[in-house]
C-alpha cells in the first residue's frame, strides 16, 4: 500500500488546510474502504495532539481539515485501517508558512 500526502492550499499555510491523503494498493489500484485518520502536532514541547478523521471523497482520496496553529513544522502521522489487515501508521513532516 502506498499513502501520498498533500495539503489544499499545495503550499501548507499557519490556519487551517485541506489535507488529502491517497491510499494506493500493491497494485496501484485507489483503496476506497479504509479508515483514516490523522494525527499532528509540532516537534516542539508543550504542543498538543490534534486528531481528526479523514473523510473518503474519491478514487482513494481521503480529505480532513487540519488546523496548523502557527508556522513552522509539523509532525502528520497518518494512520490507515482496512479490515482484516494490520494497521498502517505512517508519519510526514509538513512546514506550514506564514
Ligand atoms: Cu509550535
Amino acid at each position: 500500500m502506498t499513502l501520498t500526502v498533500s495539503t489544499q492550499p499545495e503550499k501548507t499555510k499557519a490556519g487551517e488546510n485541506t489535507l488529502r491523503l491517497k491510499v494506493i494498493d500493491k497494485s496501484g489500484k485507489p483503496v476506497t474502504d479504509a479508515q483514516v485518520s490523522v494525527q499532528y502536532t509540532m516537534t516542539m514541547p508543550g504542543m498538543a495532539l490534534s486528531k481528526a478523521e479523514a473523510k473518503h471523497s474519491k478514487d482513494g482520496i481521503y480529505e480532513t481539515k487540519a488546523n496548523f496553529g502557527m508556522a513552522g513544522e509539523w509532525e502528520v502521522t497518518v494512520i490507515v485501517r482496512l479490515p482484516g489487515q494490520k494497521e498502517i501508521q505512517e508519519k510526514f513532516k509538513l512546514t506550514a508558512q506564514q
